[in-house]
């Protein structure tokens, strides 16, 4: 059996905020660094990738400026190609692809989602309508059936070794909160809805203290609420304010599912979709999650039109069913931390296929 690290090429297109290049970084990081797998991220938009990970040339990952418009010449494709989020192959590397031998195993990275379709969906292959070649379906989810989600091995072992002091230090947080303060994280998509969200926890009966990531904006009070902002911190670090915070509001993805790993009571800012149709990945997640129907009236209040669902009331009951909450973000982190990541499941779908 060839046991050599295999070439793998990661294939990114930045359709729009951080998501993207998100998950590829992190998948081809852990590839490399877990499995040492040789990853070369293909992506048209490097700068995003640069805020994310200040320190890329320092990482074993090979990463190239593909322009995807226009595609380029690939002569010498890796036997693992990975598409992520549909973003085509350059046909060049497509055509190349055609004469190896085993034929590559060339993967789709889709979206993550708790519906339960991704179980059946999981691995099915599509045969290219005109040339001899394969390719597969890889679904992140939450369940064995699924290509599970990514985290990486030394996950546990960083969050045990976190300071919340030296964080606070460093970003010239109060070490001295009132007791009781909630810390709160907020990461969200641009919404009419925050002013009331706002009001919501100016209002509260404890004090609050939200910190929010990447905002330009200058510490304030307002009542029982201080806002401040931080800077957009590295993709890595991004993890400390979750373990900090006392609740994570987070969107998108890759920070929805960090915020689950975190093991504290999350807010899920979806990414909006025509005519509400994510709503419906929402309902599935909620399902899914021990105490989906505690935290359903909140979410649905900050992920549909303002004035749908009232988030004023919405925010005092989630604040109410804490304790509850708390727990069953922890049993879900568990449950998540027993199943396989997402990188340790395709090096074994690699292996039963091709080696
Ligand atoms: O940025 P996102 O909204 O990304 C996306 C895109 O919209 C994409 O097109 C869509 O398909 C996808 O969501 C579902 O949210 P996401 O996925 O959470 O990615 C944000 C990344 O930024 C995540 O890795 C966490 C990281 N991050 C930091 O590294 N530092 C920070 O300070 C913050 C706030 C986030």
């Amino acid at each position: 059996m060839n046991r050599k690290p295999p070439r793998c090429d990661i294939f990114c297109k930045v359709i729009d905020n951080f998501g993207d290049a998100a998950v590829c970084w992190r998948l081809s990081r852990q590839l490399c660094r877990e499995h040492g797998w040789k990853v070369r991220l293909l992506i048209d938009r490097p700068d995003v990738l640069d805020k994310l990970v200040p320190n890329v040339s320092s990482e074993p990952v090979i990463v190239e400026k593909w322009d995807g418009a226009s595609g380029c010449c690939f002569t010498n494709p890796a036997p693992i190609a990975i598409e992520a989020f549909g973003c085509d192959l350059p046909k060049s590397y497509i055509d190349a692809m055609i004469s190896m031998a085993p034929q590559p195993l060339w993967l789709n990275l889709e979206y993550l989602t708790a519906e339960s379709w991704a179980d059946d969906c999981h691995g099915l292959e599509s045969r290219h309508p005109q040339l001899p070649l394969v390719k597969f379906f890889f679904f992140p989810g939450f369940t064995d059936k699924t290509g599970g989600l990514l985290r990486e091995a030394d996950y546990e072992q960083r969050r045990n070794s976190f300071d919340p002091a030296d964080f606070r230090r460093e970003f010239g947080l109060p070490d001295n909160e009132p007791p009781e303060t909630l810390t709160i994280s907020l990461f969200s998509y641009p919404t009419p809805l925050l002013p009331q969200l706002i009001t919501a926890w100016a209002d509260s009966p404890l004090s609050i203290h939200a910190l929010l990531p990447g905002s330009t904006d200058t510490a304030h009070k307002i009542g029982s609420l201080t806002l401040s902002p931080l800077p957009f911190l590295p993709q890595q670090r991004y993890d400390e304010l979750l373990w900090l915070s006392d609740i994570n509001f987070v969107r998108g993805e890759d920070s929805f599912v960090r915020a689950q790993l975190a093991g504290k009571p999350l807010v899920w800012h979806i990414y909006p979709q025509d005519e509400f149709a994510h709503i419906a990945k929402l309902d599935a997640f909620l399902q899914r999650y021990p105490t989906g129907n505690k935290m359903e009236p909140l979410w649905k209040a900050w992920n549909l039109a303002p004035g749908a669902s009232p988030l004023y009331s919405a925010w005092r009951s989630f604040v109410s069913e804490l304790p509850t909450l708390n727990q069953a973000a922890k049993a879900w982190q568990q449950t998540l931390t027993r199943q396989t990541d997402l990188a340790s499941r395709l090096v074994k779908l690699y292996r039963e296929r091709l080696e």
